[in-house]
């Protein structure tokens, strides 16, 4: 039996610098600030290219979930510097804060540089070391033992968007099982059920170059940044766009915008549907846009008939006369106008219907595929890469422990209700779940309610974790098989319109790592289905990827993307609209055959009883999700979470900026400092998501800050699946 650790002396950074000629590296902050001025980026990295011993290499940041184009400067083996990639059209040659400080992840003294065998109970943060062959032969022996006993169905998949996530999807359809899990139901399903049932696609892009007026609706691109898009809206705020924001608190897009409006949380549909009622009252909608491509406009009237400004105000606490400016001058400025889409729209149950509100508002003013408006098709390229030839996969027997379809009938499979599937687990209903293969991700800080998701980790048979580091899911897992860092490693090619762009490795792997792509395929192997993954290497898999194209792999690596020439954007099919009436559907038909409310509608949404808050969340544009909490030089920039509370909600409860509160809701208790600020309702309390790490493992971000997600209620959307983050309230006092 080889030696136990723990994770202290797993991580020391003693053992870290003998294991690494690369530690120079660290400390070595390179630019972290927000977006770079305007530099030839491409001028300054050929420049810099003649130094001898440097290498430039091509890749595509995985820092979130973006994928930004990344040119590395690489100097006698050690990453110096990150830039933007000029010809990636999601960044534009620009960088954010976290895609910059990606080189201080891959020198972290806490990575995981060998798979991890658990040693103690599980929790307990006592790992042996294992080979890879150990680790991998241990975790396909419990996950055939679990599918030889209680079926393929009791194990349980999950991953959050990523590159190589097709070949995850291959290995758990191989498997057997229905149940995999995304993201998605903590993120944007209320966005993009709400578009779905609407237009027929879920996520519509924006035309922010020509927009004239622009309405964001806690859709924060300052700081929840998607690097392209943000760009793009500052761009048009340097334009002297009009850009109204809704949110309770206000953003760094708030403090851009021409007027901020403080909207009670979970009542943006009463403002939506008041700005609807002026839209067709003053008869300002396109009638012929809306006869030509919509149905169910009648039926809109009848809805919104009482929804007048007057009745919205009380319910929003906007101004009638702001709802009704703002709803004339919108129209006025359509068709080049826009209610942003938004993204992680988890806010309120009614989530849903303000996204079909919204929806229905572009409708009206008839921006569908015109300059300034709505863009139809947000599908990523019509390139279509080489696909594996495997055998049909097994039917999955069973029904989804998370509940779709037979729970929420109306929310896509591929999205899915994650913190269903984690509730079921504790009740054992439908059935009992026995393992959990987690791929990037880290449904401990994720999904409402920490303390259960903590304990159906405790409850399984078995826990295997794919992470980069010893994220808080990694804690308690049984084994952990250490990913190569993005720097370090192939992921599958991503078609973006007429290019194709690769993730490659810009240095070879520090550690005895691997790429998930081989983690999937070994795995496979073992389980006896390797002939669902079959590749012999990363590059082989490539290859087959690129197999249509008129390029070769070693081409594609040296210029980092391949262009199809002679590519057209093919509008023909704008306005064929994939839902069941083929119009846009301001009356939805599954709505209606679901026996709902047919056309958005408002419900009313809980309030705080007295002495308790609504309990905000939200991202800071220097750190990502649940994950880069740990990375030292986005710590010096921000450093931890604190609580914002409104200057008289601190006054009266005696707290000064940076005194500690504590904040209690139904479900939880933490200690947090606070921020004392004007920028938000009194009547509520932010906080950024990601720390208050439990995992001792991340040692430079445990014990900073807390988890809103210990606070957390678990309240799902029963249409769109959608976690409604903002149901939550809480009290605080001084600590
Ligand atoms: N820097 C950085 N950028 C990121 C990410 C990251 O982690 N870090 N994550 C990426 C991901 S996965 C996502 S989904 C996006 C998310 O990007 P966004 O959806 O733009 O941003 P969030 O910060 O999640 O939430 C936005 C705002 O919603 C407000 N809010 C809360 N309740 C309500 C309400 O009832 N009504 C209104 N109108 N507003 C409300 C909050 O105050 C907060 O300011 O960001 C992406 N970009
Ligand atoms: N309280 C609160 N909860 C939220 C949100 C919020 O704003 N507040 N936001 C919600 C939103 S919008 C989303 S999208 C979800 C996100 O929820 P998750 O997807 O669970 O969160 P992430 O932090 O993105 O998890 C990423 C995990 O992947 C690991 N990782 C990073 N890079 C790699 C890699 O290259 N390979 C591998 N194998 N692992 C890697 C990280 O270490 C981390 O453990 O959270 C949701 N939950
Ligand atoms: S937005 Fe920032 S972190 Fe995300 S991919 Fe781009 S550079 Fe990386
Ligand atoms: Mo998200």
């Amino acid at each position: 039996m080889s030696k136990v650790y723990t994770w202290d002396q797993l991580f020391s950074r003693r053992q870290f610098i003998k294991g690494s000629v690369a530690a120079a590296a660290l400390g070595a902050a390179a630019g972290i600030g927000l977006l770079r001025p305007e530099s030839n980026l491409g001028q300054g990295i050929s420049d810099q290219a003649a130094v001898k011993g440097t290498k430039l290499v091509t890749t595509i940041c995985e820092q979130c979930v973006w994928r930004c184009g990344v040119i590395a400067r690489v100097e006698d083996g050690v990453v110096k510097m990150l830039e933007g990639n000029p010809d990636h059209p999601n960044n534009l040659g620009r960088l954010c804060p976290r895609g910059n400080a990606g080189i201080e992840t891959l020198y972290s003294p806490d990575r995981i540089k060998f798979p991890l065998i658990r040693a103690g109970a599980r929790g307990s943060g006592l790992w042996r070391r294992a080979s890879w062959d150990e680790a991998l032969s241990y975790t396909a022996e419990q996950m055939k033992k679990i599918k030889d006993k209680y079926g393929a169905k009791a194990m349980m998949f999950n991953s959050t968007d990523n590159l190589s996530q097709p070949f995850f999807e291959i290995l758990l359809k191989a498997y057997g099982t229905p149940n995999y899990g995304t993201q998605r139901s903590l993120c944007f399903n209320s966005m993009t059920t709400g578009f779905l049932y609407t237009y027929g696609t879920p996520q519509p892009g924006t035309d922010f170059s020509k927009c004239k007026y622009m309405i964001f609706t806690g859709r924060n691109l300052a700081e929840g940044i998607s690097n392209s898009e943000t760009q793009e809206m500052i761009e048009m705020v340097a334009r002297g766009v009009k850009v109204v924001v809704l949110d309770p608190r206000f953003s760094k897009t708030a403090s851009k915008a021409t007027e901020w409006l403080p909207v009670r949380p979970g009542t943006d549909s009463a403002f939506f549907l008041a700005m609807i009622n002026v839209i067709i009252k003053e008869k300002l909608y396109n009638k012929v846009f809306v006869n030509q491509y919509t149905q169910g406009f009648e039926d809109l009237l009848t809805e919104v008939k009482d929804y007048t400004p007057e009745w919205a105000e009380k319910k929003c606490e906007i101004p009638a006369t702001t709802i009704r400016r703002i709803a004339l001058d919108f129209a006025s400025a359509a068709p080049a106008a826009i209610a942003h889409p938004n993204w992680r729209t988890s806010n309120f149950v009614n989530s849903f219907q303000t996204e079909r509100a919204i929806a229905v508002l572009n409708a009206l003013i008839g921006n569908w595929a015109q300059p300034g408006g709505l863009i139809p098709d947000q599908d990523l390229s019509t390139l279509k890469l080489g696909v594996l030839s495997h055998p049909a996969f097994p039917i999955a027997q069973g029904i989804r422990l998370d509940g779709v379809p037979w729970q929420y009938p109306m929310v896509p499979l591929a999205y899915g209700v994650i913190q269903t599937m984690r509730d079921n687990i504790l009740t054992g209903k439908p059935y009992e779940a026995k393992g959990w293969l987690i791929s990037r991700q880290n449904p401990v800080l994720s999904i409402p309610e920490r303390q259960k998701t903590i304990n159906a980790l405790m409850k399984l048979d078995f826990v295997a974790v794919i992470d980069i580091q010893a994220s808080d899911t990694a804690y308690y897992a049984d084994v952990i098989l250490p990913e190569s860092y993005y720097l370090e490693r192939f992921d599958g090619l991503i078609p973006i319109k007429n290019k194709i762009f690769i993730r490659q490795p810009v240095v070879e792997p520090l550690y005895d790592t691997k790429s998930s792509l081989m983690i999937y395929k070994e795995l496979a192997d073992k389980l006896g289905l390797g002939e669902f993954l079959p590749f012999k290497d990363e590059k082989d898999l490539l290859a087959q990827q690129l197999k249509p194209f008129a390029v070769d792999l070693e081409e594609l690596q040296r210029v980092g993307h391949y262009e199809m020439q002679d590519f057209k954007e093919d509008h023909s099919k704008d306005f064929e609209f994939q839902t069941s009436s083929g119009k846009i559907e301001i009356s939805s038909g599954i709505m209606a055959q679901m026996g709902k409310k047919a056309v958005p509608t408002w419900n009313e949404p809980p309030r705080p009883e007295k002495d308790h808050y609504y309990l905000l969340t939200g991202k800071t544009a220097q750190h990502t999700q649940m994950f880069t909490q740990n990375n030292r030089w986005l710590l010096e920039v921000f450093p931890e979470n604190r609580a914002w509370l409104h200057t008289s909600v601190a006054a009266k409860i005696g707290v000064k900026m940076n005194d500690d509160v504590v904040l209690e809701s139904e479900v939880g208790k933490v200690s947090i400092k606070a921020y004392v600020t004007e920028g938000i309702r009194p009547d509520c309390i932010f906080m950024v998501g990601g720390f208050g790490h439990v995992s001792k493992g991340l040692k430079a971000a445990y014990g900073l800050g807390a988890s809103d997600s210990a606070l957390h209620k678990t309240i799902t959307d029963p249409i769109s699946g959608g976690s409604a983050l903002s149901e939550t309230f809480v009290t605080v006092s001084k600590a």
